[in-house]
């Protein structure tokens, strides 16, 4: 048998031809004579995804002989971009299939865009768990990930008149190959009910059910054999039709329960920091955890071992407070269904679970009311009320009289109505707690959960990281290719500290012309993309200037175009002498504005109508270019990225818990300009600070100046801020209905993110990035100095912290013929 299947998938381009006809002939039904780009995009990834199902299957069968213990990643979001090119370099058969396609009529590139990107998730977060899964299957970690497989990814974001617009995406319209539904891996979760006291404990029943459906993605490692698999559930009905109903002729209303039931998995809420508050966002969560949870201890009870011993072979990641209601569902099994006591059932979730935490915007952390619990899941509502119970008893004999404690602590907040605290909630039920940058864990300790940290709960940092195999070997194969030929290896795919060897060829002016050829050819690829989208042509040997995020106020793009409008008038009132100083810029911002979020979508129509004046006006020419580009998602970032010289990470600082897509731009050689916030903090001190432009308030500064600000005890005086603001209130760039809330943002009592108090050292910054971009040999040096010192924001070493210090799991690598 495994000779037939190592002669279906050999390696060699005939085989891969063959078993592309196949699949578009076969597996398709199509006819060999009508090929188009599609249909052989489709056929590819079946052949691709053909070798994954081979490795997922002998790595999957593997892992449980080995009896080994499994880190399960539960995230509510994967952003995971696009699969086939990552599939084919992981697995090292890009160059076969490029000559295969070509053989048969394809390039590889042409065919690659053919995919949609699924876009299931909204930012950082969820681009994080999938760097994280490249990570885990490339060093040989046992784990799963699990989520949600929405209908609908993250809207497609267009502008119409200078607006955000948002569009359904419903990125399965032409189906997913790489994904395998698995019918027989199904779990009914229930909802709504009742709790009845049996005599020996509790039983909860009645309300509805609905079905759990588990869609495998195989996840590739790469140069392993390794295989992962990430498990997507979606929701159906218990029972497709109410037959009572149908037989009394109402159709509709017998599939009432189906449309019902499919409505949990059918959108991604798409808001990045706010809390949602919606009943459906509640369900989805529990919907995911009760069905994922299910699975877990399917896999742990072959073995016939004692649930107490769980935590020996199962770690859960919560990512972010989403999936908390697993600490309370695990409690629910091990007692209600398998008998356990409290004090043994609460030690095994204790020891299971581990959290988190992403953001310390206090209206990002989630909150349910009490009432919508008890509605929903009634029993888990009696058991966080016990978990409290306990909790604040534990507590109060620590420190009795000290009400306020308590208060501070409980997972019930007290009030109108009555909320519980998810993130409270994962703290207690967690026996790690992690933030996700140095800054951020200090604040998380000292901000988010001060009584806890002084109570001795452990909270540890994991400083974010980015796969180098998307993010530089796939996004950047020109960059990559120097990296290997002048360090002589291109192990630093698995091992981005290697890249320190460029530092010593720094001075090589070899070197430094193939890193100049290497960026021009990336600012080639975006100005030819920004010739398509605006039929707009710009200049190569401009500063390209990036900020690619979620548009955020306390992201702070209102700080770049007030910038951005300031370096336009002072080009217009240049001669043509100073002109000749002034160094060219292309400005380029993306990113989308939830749906709900009036002011970040009130920045959007800002920066576009400031695009249209500079764009527009001949007096500037290509001295300066501002461009909004619209639908910013990974496959766009895996253009937009390699093409930067200098990119914008400039937070109110202690606002931002880390960034990721700042690790991503000094990868791919550029700069940065940001704040002492987030992860920039660890990349200055790993790249130095001569090679990064810092500027802005420090974190401990922020509160007071906020007072200052506000009670006029500081002013802020630059003519430049001034003028802008002028031209802004004027309506010059926008309508009022745009310009007025900017401004009254602006205003020194309102500006809570201190836009106008950073301004004048933001454009102080500003200034030595242009001084530092003239000498062209210095900033290339700067460069590559950047690129040879990130190996620390590599997601493999991120992995590795967590895999030692919190999930306690082993490198497991599959030999076969072992
Ligand atoms: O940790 C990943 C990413 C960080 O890099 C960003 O700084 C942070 O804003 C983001 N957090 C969220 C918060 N969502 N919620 N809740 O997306 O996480």
């Amino acid at each position: 048998l495994s000779s037939l299947m190592s002669q279906y998938l050999a390696r060699d381009v005939p085989a891969i031809q063959k078993q592309i006809i196949h699949h578009f002939e076969y597996t398709l039904a199509r006819t060999r004579y009508n090929m188009d780009p599609f249909g052989a995009y489709q056929a590819t990834a079946l052949s691709v995804r053909d070798r994954l199902i081979e490795s997922w299957n002998d790595t999957q069968q593997y892992f449980t002989e080995r009896d080994v213990k499994r880190v399960y990643y539960l995230s509510l979001e994967f952003l995971m971009g696009r699969y086939l090119t990552n599939a084919l370099m992981n697995l090292g058969i890009h160059n076969q299939f490029v000559d295969a396609l070509h053989g048969i009529g394809f390039e590889i590139e042409q065919i690659a865009h053919e995919e949609r990107d699924p876009g299931l998730g909204n930012g950082g977060l969820g681009r994080l768990a999938a760097c994280f899964m490249d990570s885990l299957a490339t060093l040989n970690y046992p784990a799963w990930g699990y989520g949600i497989r929405y209908k609908y990814g993250m809207f497609e974001q267009r502008i119409k008149d200078g607006h955000q617009v948002e569009i359904p995406d419903y990125w399965l319209t032409h189906g997913n190959p790489w994904e395998i539904e698995r019918l027989d891996v199904t779990y009914p979760v229930r909802f709504g009910g009742h709790v009845e006291h049996t005599g020996h404990g509790f039983k909860w029943t009645g309300g509805s059910i609905v079905r759990a459906v588990a869609y495998d993605s195989p996840i590739p490692g790469y140069d392993t054999y390794n295989t992962l698999n990430l498990r997507l559930w979606s929701a159906q009905p218990a029972k497709e039709f109410d037959l009572a109903s149908f037989s009394r002729g109402d159709y509709y209303g017998a599939i009432a329960d189906k449309e019902t039931s499919e409505k949990i998995s059918s959108v991604l809420y798409p808001n990045d920091s706010t809390d949602a508050g919606k009943e459906l966002r509640l369900k989805q969560q529990f919907f995911f955890v009760s069905a994922t949870l299910q699975d877990i201890l399917r896999r742990f009870k072959k073995r016939k071992r004692p649930l107490t011993d769980l935590p020996t072979k199962v770690a859960i990641q919560l990512n972010d407070t989403h999936p908390t209601i697993g600490v309370v569902e695990l409690m629910r099994i091990l007692m209600d269904r398998e008998g356990m006591g409290w004090t043994s059932a609460w030690t095994t979730t204790k020891r299971v679970f581990s959290y988190t935490n992403h953001t310390v915007l206090p209206e990002a952390l989630e909150k349910w009311s009490v009432s919508l619990m008890e509605k929903l899941l009634p029993r888990h509502m009696q058991i966080i009320y016990e978990i409290n119970r306990r909790h604040l008893e534990a507590t109060a004999q620590k420190y009795p009289n000290d009400g306020h404690k308590l208060q501070r602590m409980s997972i019930i907040e007290d009030g109108y109505p009555k909320m519980v605290r998810m993130a409270q909630l994962a703290v207690v039920g967690s026996h790690t707690v992690n933030g996700v940058a140095a800054i951020h864990s200090g604040l998380v300790a000292s901000r988010l959960f001060p009584d806890f940290a002084k109570d001795g709960y452990r909270i540890v940092n994991m400083t974010n990281g980015v796969t180098p195999r998307r993010w530089v070997q796939q996004a950047n194969p020109t960059l990559a290719a120097v990296i290997s030929r002048w360090i002589e290896t291109d192990e630093w795919v698995v091992n981005f500290e290697l890249c320190k060897g460029l530092e010593k060829y720094v001075n090589n002016a070899d070197l430094q012309r193939e890193f100049t050829e290497s960026k021009l050819e990336n600012k080639k690829r975006l100005a030819a993309y920004i010739k398509r989208q605006f039929n707009v042509e710009v200049s190569t040997d401009s500063l390209f200037d990036i900020q690619i995020k979620r548009i955020h106020e306390y992201k702070r793009q209102l700080l770049n175009i007030l910038g951005v409008i300031s370096r336009y008038n002072s080009i217009k009132r240049m001669n043509a002498e100073q002109k000749a100083n002034v160094v060219p810029k292309v400005v380029v911002i993306g990113g989308k504005a939830a749906a709900s979020y009036v002011q970040a979508k009130h920045f959007i129509r800002l920066i576009n109508g400031v695009s249209n004046v500079v764009n527009n006006d001949p007096d500037i020419g290509d001295l300066l270019k501002v461009f909004f580009l619209p639908n910013y998602n990974v496959t766009l970032a895996e253009v937009i990225i390699p093409a930067n010289d200098i990119s914008q990470h400039i937070s109110t600082a202690g606002m931002e818990a880390s960034g990721t897509s700042n690790m991503k731009f000094v990868m791919n050689g550029g700069l940065i300009i940001g704040t002492m916030d987030g992860a920039n903090i660890e990349i200055r001190e790993e790249i130095g600070e001569d090679n990064m432009f810092v500027f802005g308030l420090h974190t401990p500064e922020i509160e007071s100046a906020r007072k200052q600000l506000k009670y006029g005890e500081y002013k802020v005086d630059d003519s430049r801020l001034s003028e802008a603001m002028r031209q802004i209130e004027s309506n010059m760039y926008c309508g009022s209905s745009t310009s007025r809330p900017i401004m009254d943002a602006l205003q020194p009592y309102n500006d809570f993110y201190l836009v106008t108090r950073d301004f004048t050292s933001y454009m102080e910054a500003i200034d030595r990035v242009d001084q530092a971009f003239k000498d062209k040999t210095s900033w290339v040096k700067k460069t590559i100095i950047a690129v040879a010192r990130m190996g620390k924001f590599s997601s493999d070493r991120t992995i590795r912290e967590y895999a030692e210090q919190i999930w306690d799991i082993e490198c497991t690598p599959f030999i076969p013929g072992s």
